[in-house]
């Protein structure tokens, strides 16, 4: 296990996969450093006409058999699906901790240059100093009173959203651009690395807030036999029943249980969006939330939006392989074996109805199968309907930068694997459409 100030490798991280064939293992690992010729890991399939026939499961259809077909029965087949993830996809994870405290470590009525009202919350887990997670919160500083805000994980220390110099270091271990994780906390010329994928100006002058956590907060990402997050502090579940990617979508709820008692957000209109890895993270936070308004996906890919059927780019197996502490341990039984899935990933978007949903994939992410992401937010579309809700709407993937917009939103846009200001506006067109109160 790395101890503290260690740097672990990601070739390391990936030799040391448990369960697999040590070729297999090397596979994995070429596959990352190799690239196919779209740009994208290589080995796996990218051509349409190679994805296999397959029947997904039926929404509706309970597991008694019965399919339902009034809105009053969906809470029970809703219960039925989520156990389902909860046992064979993500695994469980507890409640909100008993002792939780929020204590604000900073505040700023006039940040960046007057546009925000900036706070840095610290939210203890347990006893202080054990386990615990910063939130940064920028509101608008002319709103007089509550208002929507989006709240998203970020990948590499709250700082790294905006080169604002008062936003807090991280203390937590941190995972660099050449895939190491090390403990930093001096890192300024790490500030506002990723502020082209958080628009925080942008959000801030449509009427929005934005809160954000660094997710090695609350578990470092790489497979350290879940000893440095919040794993530990619920003893009665095995850290096994309930993997990294369950333990970020805790945390959001964590931030969601703050922002409920914020004088600037509204806790009733909290948007979780998340990009990739923690676009699926977003996702499973929504699904098993309902207090989450609307859910937003970025190029989530496999485990996320696309149907994990089509086998089209990332596969069931490749990412157990490779990020063996992302789900539960069952999800590896369908390594190769996705038709044996009880779920599909259209599935885990139904569990978002009747709240709105947007899906967002980009034409050059083929890794995180852009047409999968598609087809499932079309297909969970039979629970909103269900539930007197418009689906997407349309039945063939819309052109690229042509959105859909009903209570489930979509769209492919031109570029790479990332978030970008097109993506921002949109979310921020379908956030008016369904929160704006005036
Ligand atoms: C990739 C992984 C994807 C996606 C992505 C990311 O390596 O295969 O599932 O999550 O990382 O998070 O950037």
């Amino acid at each position: 296990m790395p101890s503290k100030g260690t740097v672990v490798r990601i070739s390391e991280r990936v030799t040391r996969c448990r369960g697999f064939h040590p070729a297999l293992r090397a596979l994995a690992a070429g596959a990352l450093f190799s690239c196919g010729a779209l740009g994208q890991p290589a080995g796996f399939n990218y051509d349409e006409s190679k994805v296999p026939s397959y029947d997904l499961p039926e929404i509706l259809r309970r597991a008694d058999g019965r399919i339902v077909d009034a809105a009053a029965e969906w809470p029970a087949r809703r219960t039925e699906i989520l156990k389902l993830f909860e046992e064979q996809v993500y695994g469980i994870s507890p409640g909100a901790p008993a002792h939780m405290r929020f204590t604000v470590l900073e505040e700023d009525d006039a940040a960046l240059g007057g546009l925000a009202r900036r706070k840095q919350v610290r939210v203890d887990f347990g006893p202080a100093g054990r386990s615990s997670m910063e939130i940064l919160l920028y509101t608008p500083a002319s709103a007089g009173r509550h208002v929507p805000v989006f709240l998203g994980l970020n990948f590499g220390g709250n700082h790294t959203v905006h080169s604002d110099p008062a936003i807090r270091m991280p203390t937590r271990w941190v995972l660099e651009r050449d895939g190491t994780e090390t403990r930093r906390r001096d890192a300024d010329d790490t500030r506002g690395r990723s502020a082209s994928r958080w628009q925080v100006e942008r959000l801030l002058k449509r009427g929005y807030g934005v809160a954000t956590v660094y997710c090695g907060d609350l578990d470092p990402d790489f497979d350290d036999g879940f000893e440095n997050g919040v794993h530990p502090l619920a003893p009665p579940i095995s850290p096994a029943d309930w993997g990294s990617i369950s333990a970020w979508a805790w945390g959001l709820s964590r931030a969601l249980d703050y922002l409920e008692t914020d004088a600037h957000a509204d806790g009733s209109r909290v948007v979780v969006m998340g990009h990739s890895r923690l676009g699926k993270t977003a996702l499973w936070a929504g699904a098993r939330d309902m207090r989450f308004a609307m859910v937003i996906s970025n190029n989530s890919g496999c485990g996320g939006a696309a149907l994990s059927r089509r086998r089209f780019g990332e596969t069931v197996a490749r990412i157990n392989t490779r990020f063996p502490h992302w789900f539960a341990d069952n999800f590896s039984q369908y390594n190769g074996e996705e038709d044996s899935l009880p779920v599909d990933q259209h599935m885990l978007l139904a569990l978002v109805a009747p709240r709105p949903l947007y899906v967002a994939s980009a034409e050059d992410d083929s890794w995180a199968d852009p047409k999968g992401e598609f087809l499932a937010a079309m297909h969970a579309g039979r629970a909103y309907e269900l539930l007197g809700e418009q689906g997407l709407g349309v039945s063939e993937q819309p052109p690229v930068n042509q959105p859909v917009m009903r209570t489930v939103g979509y769209h492919i846009r031109t570029g790479k694997h990332d978030v970008t200001a097109y993506d921002w506006d949109r979310f921020l067109d379908f956030g008016d459409l369904h929160l704006k109160r005036d």
